[in-house]
């Protein structure tokens, strides 16, 4: 060896030493602090659809997920079901008798299969959302009945085989548990919604069916007829799949009450999706409102209460839970209220509250 391969060979072995002993380093201050070393990473692995054992879905805005980036690299990153918040509804989809617009929800769909993710259709049948040509339809009882089933198979025709599920009738029971007066129930009686599955079935025999309606949490009253609707249509044959419990929620709900929304229904046998899970924490409307760490960390464990309860339900009952839009800024209650409100697991600048960390701890 001379000198120049001796100096060679000594830097070599000063170098591997050196790399040993930032292995070394890194070991050693692993050991002592986990957090600062390994957690950054498996941050970065973490996602609700990698890391809850059941689908995780959104109601996504279309025109968000045109135009922003952020927003549909969220969508792309955190869940694998989907629901339009929208683009579906009739008066989106129908606007007027013998016009179908399907741009948005093919958009949708489209993207949704580009990227992997389920589809779930919401929804059929709805007192609101309706166009003008419906609300103010004449027609005989036939012709509501033509109106009905046209509309229905239409829709469920033309995304059959893409969308696996359907939200077939939205909220058609009141608050005191009576069956509500919508113009359906008016024109067609209330027989009308056990028709309206079977129309839908027919439709597309492979789509699961659900009765899809809010405030199974707010105590006994509109679950129990809520229940005895779902329970009577399963009784008489009617092709129904499952119950969505939209579990449009505030951070003062008791926790007996959100678990007893999700047993009472799972008690059915029927699948259970929770379809629309967004939680208030500004639900007495205060202008003043500012979010701080204990009102998130609040949230956070209501969010863990209503997932570990799911989690509980069989296996096999568990569609998945849906969130009603993906981040706060995107949320409809600050502007359907006027009011400051924080109901989502992502805030305003897209990035995860408490609250996302509660929907992983609820499955720990
Ligand atoms: O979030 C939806 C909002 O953008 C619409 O203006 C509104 C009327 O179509 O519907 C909202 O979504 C509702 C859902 O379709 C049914 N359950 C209650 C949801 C919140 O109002």
């Amino acid at each position: 060896m001379n000198r120049l391969q001796k100096i060679s060979f000594a830097s070599k072995i000063v170098f591997s030493m050196s790399l040993v002993c930032l292995s070394c380093a890194k070991y050693k201050s692993t050991s002592i602090d986990p957090g600062i070393l390994i957690q950054p990473q498996k941050t970065e692995e973490i996602s609700l659809q990698k890391n809850m054992p059941f689908p995780m879905g959104a109601a996504v805005n279309v025109s968000l997920l045109k135009s922003n980036t952020n927003y549909r690299n969220l969508v792309i990153k955190e869940f694998n079901s989907l629901t339009a918040e929208n683009a579906m509804k009739f008066a989106s989809v129908h606007p007027s008798k013998d016009t179908y617009t399907w741009s948005d929800a093919d958009y949708l769909v489209d993207f949704a299969v580009a990227n992997g993710k389920r589809v779930h259709g919401h929804t059929l049948n709805w007192y609101k959302s309706l166009p003008d040509w419906v609300n103010n339809f004449q027609g005989t009882t036939a012709e509501w009945e033509n109106l009905l089933k046209t509309h229905i198979q239409t829709v469920v025709g033309h995304f059959k085989g893409k969308v696996v599920s359907w939200d077939v009738v939205n909220e058609a029971i009141n608050d005191d548990g009576t069956i509500r007066n919508s113009i359906w129930v008016q024109k067609l009686g209330v027989d009308y919604i056990g028709r309206a599955f079977q129309y839908a079935h027919e439709a597309d025999p492979n789509a699961l069916l659900f009765y899809n309606d809010y405030g199974h949490e707010f105590g006994p009253t509109k679950r129990t007829a809520i229940l005895n609707l779902v329970t009577g249509l399963k009784n008489k044959g009617i092709p129904i799949d499952g119950i969505g419990i939209q579990m449009h929620t505030r951070v003062t709900q008791t926790d007996a009450n959100l678990t007893a929304a999700i047993s009472t229904a799972a008690a059915t046998g029927l699948k259970i999706h929770i379809s629309e899970i967004d939680m208030a924490l500004n639900p007495d409307n205060v202008q003043s409102m500012t979010y701080t760490t204990t009102l998130g960390e609040q949230q956070a464990g209501k969010y863990k209460t209503i997932v570990q309860a799911y989690n509980a339900i069989p296996k096999s009952q568990q569609f998945g839970i849906t969130q009603w839009n993906v981040t706060d800024a995107d949320s409809w209650i600050p502007s359907n209220y006027s009011r400051p409100d924080w109901p989502l697991p992502f805030d305003a600048q897209y990035q995860r509250k408490a609250a996302y960390q509660g929907i992983l701890d609820g499955v720990k």
